[in-house]
């Protein structure tokens, strides 16, 4: 198996509740190591360019303005399989959906509100990685 990187947002919903460490803790528990980690205050920009993918969606601009609402914390996780593995911990989009012991399950909110973002593939990973942080700080 390969020694794989991903890239992972605790949303502002869960740093509004003071829920970093309790992720953390998931993440850590599932095998993830977080080799990078800041909390920033994401502008609209930052918001509107990560999830351009999104733009056509109904729930676009009010995706970004929840995003822009908090700090949010922006990680690099690093394990085995990592980004299958945070997917898995994660849980499923929708809270309702999601599987127990996750942390959709555990902690999100609402749809919207799901505490978390996780990359969904390797060229998403790199791309999203590459946009908030350097390799100097990026330390495995
Ligand atoms: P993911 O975060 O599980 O990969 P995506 O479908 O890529 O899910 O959606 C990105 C983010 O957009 C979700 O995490 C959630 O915050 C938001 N979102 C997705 N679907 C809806 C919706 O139907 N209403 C409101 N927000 C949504």
């Amino acid at each position: 198996m390969a020694l794989e990187r991903t890239f992972s947002i605790i949303k502002p919903d869960a740093t509004r509740r003071n829920l970093t460490g309790k992720i953390n803790a998931k993440l850590e528990e599932a095998g993830l190591r977080i080799v990078a980690q800041k909390r920033i205050q994401m502008t609209r920009e930052n918001a509107e360019t990560f999830y351009s993918v999104h733009k056509e969606r109904p729930f676009f601009g009010e995706l970004c303005d929840f995003m822009v609402s908090g700090p949010v914390v922006v990680q690099v996780l690093e394990g085995e399989n990592a980004i299958m593995k945070n997917r898995e911990v994660m849980g499923a989009t929708n809270p309702a959906d999601a599987d127990e012991g996750t942390i959709r399950k555990e902690f999100a909110e609402s749809i919207e509100a799901n505490s978390v973002h996780g990359s969904d593939s390797q060229a998403n990973a790199a791309i999203e990685i590459a946009y908030f942080f350097s390799g100097s700080e990026i330390v495995g």
